[in-house]
């Protein structure tokens, strides 16, 4: 039977997803938004594109919840991206808001679906989401690792002259300037980072830059689109993660998953490396990191839980 995925939020990462999704033949879609005519309009212009690219995946727009029902995959995009000289988290109160509504909307009509968060700040955003939906943790997760490595993994690529395909990479933590890109699971052409810096291949300052760049890697986008931030490579992300769960490929992937105890850390969604199968989040996994990682890890933890604890007094009701 086929399947169907449904994206909430019909904007720039919206429609690139229904597009790619289509593209793949992954499942049917349904692309939902609150903006009269929005979804309608790009679902009918992605579908005019079989005749061309000679898909059979049907597309359809709504601004309907029921039409989400059955849907094997939700992925979230819901909300306001940020402008320049903004950071993620000064997209806290307004988002917040609209992910309220949304978690009713899926809570309602399909609460069984396997449900991928991309709104930012996206690991307080798909904490709420949790907190508001109560679908289960390992139904619930966010995107943000599989992009923070991508960019990482360009980064590299580019600097080393080495094909991307043969870096294999993980950044870990907050989707935030506080992200952990890791030395020894970073492996270019079989050598790990920390060698590859031991060997003299790449000096510890240009590695340094690479990881700052990384880390503002949306906002340097953001500074050149001035009317919103990046949309291509965050739909691509998104994309391999429900094509994960729809295959049960079981596939690693850094995604901002809920910690029950891993890590040390409890009742938090942070960015770590899972397993995505058919059971949604099969497996948290817990790597192990040098004295520097856990020390930016715990960092990076930090400041998840703070904006969390913002976002509780904003609203209340985060706190049952
Ligand atoms: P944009 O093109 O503005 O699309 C957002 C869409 O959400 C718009 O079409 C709105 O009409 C719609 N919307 C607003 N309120 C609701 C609602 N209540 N219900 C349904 N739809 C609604 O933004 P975008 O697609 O560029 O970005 C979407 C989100 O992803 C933003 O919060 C970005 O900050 C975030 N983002 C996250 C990453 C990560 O890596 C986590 C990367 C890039 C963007």
């Amino acid at each position: 039977m086929k399947k169907k995925i449904s994206l909430i939020g019909a904007g720039q990462i919206g429609g690139t997803l229904a597009h790619l999704i289509a593209l793949k033949e992954l499942a049917d879609v349904v692309l939902f938004d609150v903006a009269e005519g929005l979804a309608k309009g790009k679902a009918l212009d992605i579908a005019q594109s079989s005749g061309v690219s000679g898909f059979n995946s049907s597309i359809i727009g709504t601004n309907n919840y029921e039409d989400i029902k059955n849907s094997d995959v939700i992925i979230i995009t819901a909300g306001v991206p940020r402008k320049p000289g903004m950071s993620r988290d000064d997209l806290l109160g307004i988002n917040l808001k609209i992910i309220k509504q949304v978690a009713e909307g899926i809570k309602t009509n399909s609460p069984n679906s396997f449900v991928i968060c991309i709104t930012n700040p996206l690991d307080v955003i798909v904490m709420a989401l949790q907190k508001y939906s109560k679908l289960s943790t390992s139904n619930i997760v966010g995107m943000a690792g599989i992009l923070d490595t991508s960019r990482f993994k360009y980064f590299l690529s580019q600097e080393l002259k080495v094909p991307i395909n043969k870096i294999n990479s993980l950044v870990l933590g907050g989707h935030g300037d506080t992200m952990v890109p890791t030395f020894n699971h970073t492996i270019v052409d079989g050598k790990s980072l920390s060698q590859l810096v031991k060997d003299k291949k790449i000096s510890a300052e240009k590695l340094d830059t690479i990881i700052d760049r990384t880390r503002k890697g949306g906002a340097e986008i953001v500074k050149f689109l001035k009317t919103g931030s990046a949309f291509y490579a965050p739909a691509a992300s998104g994309v391999e993660m429900a094509e994960s769960y729809i295959k049960n490929l079981k596939k690693t992937l850094p995604c901002a998953a809920y910690l029950n105890g891993e890590y040390n850390i409890k009742g938090l969604y942070v960015g770590v490396p899972v397993v995505i199968g058919k059971n949604g989040v099969e497996k948290v996994l817990e790597i192990e990191l040098n004295e520097e990682e856990k020390n930016n890890f715990k960092i990076s933890v930090q400041a998840v839980e703070e904006l969390f604890e913002s976002a509780r007094k904003i609203d209340p009701d985060l706190s049952n």
